[in-house]
């Protein structure tokens, strides 16, 4: 390390600042807040810096322990076998991070399931998150890093949902952030909402009764073999409705970049029964990895407040560049297709965003 502790000492004090000059914001607009670029404290010990964030409702750098289930941890973990792991040196800096191996044709490689908040659920109160509070808006940062010579488009990064009984799993909203089979993410916000604000779906993932509201991909190819081997910081915001109106936001950022925002969402309704609730983070691929292929997870931090991102990550940018080119040219056929043409239109007044990717549905 270069900077010293002074620096980092100076580097936090700032984000600090930086938070709580924001923080008024988003009350008042939350349409820009997360946009201003500020460097945040070493990606290595993100959470280290958890006791400065009240904001933050829950925080894993994966230095402390491997992932496990408990109160203030995460309520599900899929190991894959033991194949999704924390391991060192995969992280961000070489720190400890989550290692997902997709093998050859593998569709469901892991994932972690956090449940916050009010949740009328026993099984996803283990984690015991601010378990009495109500959060209409979250902000998600995930780190991810895709292995050297990377290849294809796993469907799935994560979700943030409202659980709304106590017997099963089903939803009063989704939103998705996952692939548009095009080298890049997108929101993909769906409502399971009926005019007269009761929840419509009978079952987790009840596809056939969502609502999907309008997908937008982003402009970072982050599934692109050239951009393999570098970190993006990608942070997902969420907000419900308020009752009555169609202000609800469903956005994404990487880096501290706007990728893509999806806003005047009446994502509920007027439900007010519960609201955001948990994040599950999902390593799956719907057809199946095109090699075996390893990607990286790292400071997965779920806050009420904005969450800044480090200065994007250029190390080993060069080499990755340097590595893909060869690796594109001589795996072009294994290039997963794009979303088929078979996305289904709703209403015409809405058509612009009225589809939905059924190529990526589980
Ligand atoms: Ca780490
Ligand atoms: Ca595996
Ligand atoms: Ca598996």
């Amino acid at each position: 390390m270069v900077s010293g502790s002074r620096r980092l000492a100076a580097a936090r004090a700032t984000v600090r600042a930086t938070v709580a000059l924001a923080m008024p914001a988003i009350f008042a607009d939350v349409a820009h807040v997360a946009i201003d670029v500020a460097v945040a404290a070493d990606p290595t010990t993100v959470c280290t810096d958890a006791p400065a964030h009240p904001e933050w409702i829950f925080c894993d750098d994966f230095e402390s322990a491997a992932p496990n289930v408990g109160v203030g941890r995460y309520f599900e973990i899929d190991d894959d076998d033991g194949d999704f792991e924390r391991a060192p040196g995969v992280g961000r800096g070489g720190s400890h991070g989550m290692r997902t191996a997709w093998q050859q044709g593998e569709v469901g490689a892991g994932g972690l399931k956090v449940a916050f908040g009010r949740n009328p659920i026993g099984y996803m109160n283990r984690s015991r998150l601010r378990p009495n509070e109500d959060f209409r808006e979250v902000w998600v940062r995930l780190d991810v890093r895709h292995d050297v010579g990377w290849v294809g488009d796993p469907a799935k990064l994560s979700r943030v949902t409202v659980f709304t009984h106590a017997g099963d799993w089903r939803q009063a909203m989704v939103a998705h952030l996952w692939g548009d089979g095009k080298g890049h993410l997108l929101v993909d916000p769906a409502r399971c909402i009926d005019a007269a604000s009761r929840v419509k779906c009978a079952t987790y993932n009840d596809f056939a009764s969502f609502e999907w509201l309008g997908y937008k991909p982003g402009t970072t190819a982050v599934f692109d073999t050239a951009n393999s081997g570098r970190w993006y910081c990608v942070v997902h915001h969420v907000r419900l409705n308020d009752s009555g109106q169609a202000n609800g936001v469903q956005e994404f950022f990487i880096d501290g970049r706007l990728e893509a925002r999806r806003d005047g969402l009446d994502f509920v309704r007027s439900y007010r029964d519960f609201a955001l609730n948990a994040v599950f983070v999902e390593n799956y691929w719907n057809d199946g990895s095109v090699k075996d292929q390893e990607r990286y997870f790292d400071n997965l931090v779920i806050s009420a407040g904005p969450i800044e991102c480090p200065v994007a990550d250029g190390v080993g940018e060069a080499t990755a560049t340097a590595t893909a080119t060869s690796i594109t040219r001589t795996t072009s056929t294994a290039t997963p297709p794009s979303p088929p043409s078979t996305a289904t239109p709703t209403s015409p007044s809405s058509a612009r965003w009225s589809t939905h990717l059924p190529w990526a549905a589980r």
